[in-house]
């Protein structure tokens, strides 16, 4: 059941949640400040005023715009997205000291690519440079694990990608490097 905190609208209504207790304290303070306590001006009605609801609607407005036209940005839901398209591309990967072994070092740029990690022995990482030296992301990978840790990200340009583990490894993890090379897709 707590799986579904882990999808795309599982981290959405939790960070909803989680923001309930400060709107709450937010309407507290503005309820007891404009009709509780209306002072200095003792004489006021007691009733928020409309100069109020509309800073209050105003504030609102932005909050929910602001985080609706950002919604699309958030990688929790970009992933969910991802992983409803049938032409995703599964590159699975094993990391040992002091190298990676990757089931494709071939994707084709424009389609989500499912990078799926593990490690054989110690704590690795798993960056991919974009070729202008641009880290684009780096994921951990641990030891141990039952499932293998993984990222969904789609390439929008053709080229050399190269990889890099940016966990300390060991004496050698400097030399663990790879490379992707990701090809213009089919269309
Ligand atoms: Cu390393």
């Amino acid at each position: 059941m707590l799986d579904f905190l882990f999808s795309g609208w599982g981290a959405f209504w939790m960070t909803l949640f989680m923001l309930l207790p400060f709107a709450a304290v937010f309407y507290y303070i503005v309820r007891r400040k404009s009709v509780v306590d209306p002072s200095p001006a003792a004489a006021a009605r007691a009733q928020i005023s409309r100069v109020e609801v509309g800073w209050i609607g105003l504030v609102l407005l932005v909050f929910v715009g602001v985080n609706l036209a950002s919604l699309k940005y958030m990688p929790t839901l970009r992933t969910a997205h991802a992983n409803t398209r049938t032409d995703i591309q599964n590159v699975d990967l094993t990391a040992t000291s002091w190298a990676f072994d990757i089931s494709s070092r071939r994707v084709e740029a424009g389609r989500p690519v499912r990078f799926s990690g593990r490690s054989n022995d110690t704590m690795h990482g798993f960056a991919i440079y974009h070729p202008d030296g641009r880290m684009l992301f780096t994921m951990m990978l641990m030891p141990g694990l039952t499932k293998p840790t993984s990222l969904i990200h789609t390439f929008d340009e053709a080229g050399t990608y190269k990889v890099r583990c940016l966990e300390y490894c060991g004496i050698a993890h400097h030399t663990m490097r790879d490379e992707i090379v990701v090809v213009a897709g089919a269309k």
